[in-house]
């Protein structure tokens, strides 16, 4: 073992969860020593340069240089093979990751401010949550409500922007049952920094479980789609339940209670009325002490989902 190798092992990077990791990290550490390496030879030369060439006289001159093929030759050459292998390594594990198997897990995933909203083929849906089996494909077709967000899995060494109105993949293989971070790399907003899920690999067994788990729940009552909504449309990221201010008021109490505007104006009580045309034209009204941050939902909620919504509202008091 020579002391390098040991550096090259150490943890600084992230545990390699995904089939590609271990050639990702390869050309990542490939980089680095090449980096590390010119580094030296280039600032050691100059270092050495500065001394030995340094003015020692009044009339110290230097000798008239104009050029040196062999030194042009290799300072060119050595890089430019170089950057070669950097380039053809690097597009042969890329296109490996570009590789989007017909047979895969086809799993939807939405970005929006400021929560991941995962879909199954089967109709379940997660908030911030993914559930994929190890040791088999998993193919994301992903695309975003609002802004451009980009889906972050350090530890397959995945990454993809997610672009409004625009659909992007992202394929891997988990090769590690565990729990590993999903983060949004896109700085997308003010809570950004909370953009953050979970994917969970499972096993074989364990997913088959959790697939015949989620298709069991049966039908939903009104309240408890509304509930689902939330956290599906991303609501929870800037309404709490529990009376906190976020970025919108809380719902805690909202249901009948007056509401106050910021032009001064006022109704006295949030009606089905209000709180349907909050969702739809949300800066028609700005509540009292905040800024129009609210998206609009026309298009995005049908009648039955604003129904669920406003019935799961007034649940909170
Ligand atoms: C990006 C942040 C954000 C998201 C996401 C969001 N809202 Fe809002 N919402 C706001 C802000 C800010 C206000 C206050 C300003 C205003 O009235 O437009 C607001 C106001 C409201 C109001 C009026 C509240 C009151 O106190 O009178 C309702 C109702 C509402 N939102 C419903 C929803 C629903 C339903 C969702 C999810 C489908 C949602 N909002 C998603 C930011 C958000
Ligand atoms: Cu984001």
């Amino acid at each position: 073992m020579f002391w390098w190798t040991s550096i090259a092992a150490a943890d600084y990077l992230p545990v390699k969860a995904s089939k590609l990791a271990g050639e990702v990290d390869s050309i990542y550490n490939f980089i680095l020593i090449c980096s590390i390496v010119s580094f030296i030879l280039l600032m050691g030369g100059m270092a050495y340069f500065i001394v030995k060439y340094r003015r020692r006289t009044e009339n110290d001159k230097t000798a008239y240089i104009s050029h040196n093929h062999t030194l042009e030759f290799l300072w060119s050459f050595i890089p430019f093979v170089l950057f070669m292998v950097m380039f053809f390594w690097g597009w042969k594990v890329f296109h490996k990751m570009r590789q989007f198997p017909e047979d895969a897990v086809q799993i939807s995933v939405t970005g929006r401010k400021w929560a991941w909203t995962i879909t199954y083929a089967n109709g379940t849906q997660l908030v911030n949550e993914l559930v994929i089996p190890a040791n088999k494909p998993v193919v994301l077709n992903m695309t975003s409500e609002d802004v451009i967000h980009s889906f972050y899995v350090p530890s397959f060494r995945v990454k993809q922007d997610v672009v409004p109105g625009k659909r992007s993949r992202l394929a891997f293989e988990a090769i590690e049952v565990g729990d590993y971070r999903i983060f949004c790399a896109e700085y997308c907003g003010t809570q950004h920094s909370q953009m953050i899920g979970q994917v969970h690999v499972v096993s074989d067994a364990d997913y088959a479980k959790w697939e015949k788990e989620q298709s069991e729940q049966g039908s939903l009552t009104p309240v408890q789609k509304g509930a689902k909504l939330y956290k599906t449309q991303a609501c929870f990221t800037c309404h709490s339940t529990d009376g906190s201010k976020i970025v919108g008021p809380s719902w805690k109490g909202l249901w009948g209670s007056p509401r106050k505007f910021a032009d001064g104006s006022s109704i006295p009580e949030a009606n089905e009325e209000y709180i349907r045309a909050s969702m739809l034209n949300p800066n028609e009204h700005i509540v009292e002490g905040y800024t129009p941050a609210m998206p609009t939902y026309q298009g995005r909620l049908s009648e039955e989902q604003i129904n669920d919504l406003i019935e799961y509202m007034k649940t909170i008091k």
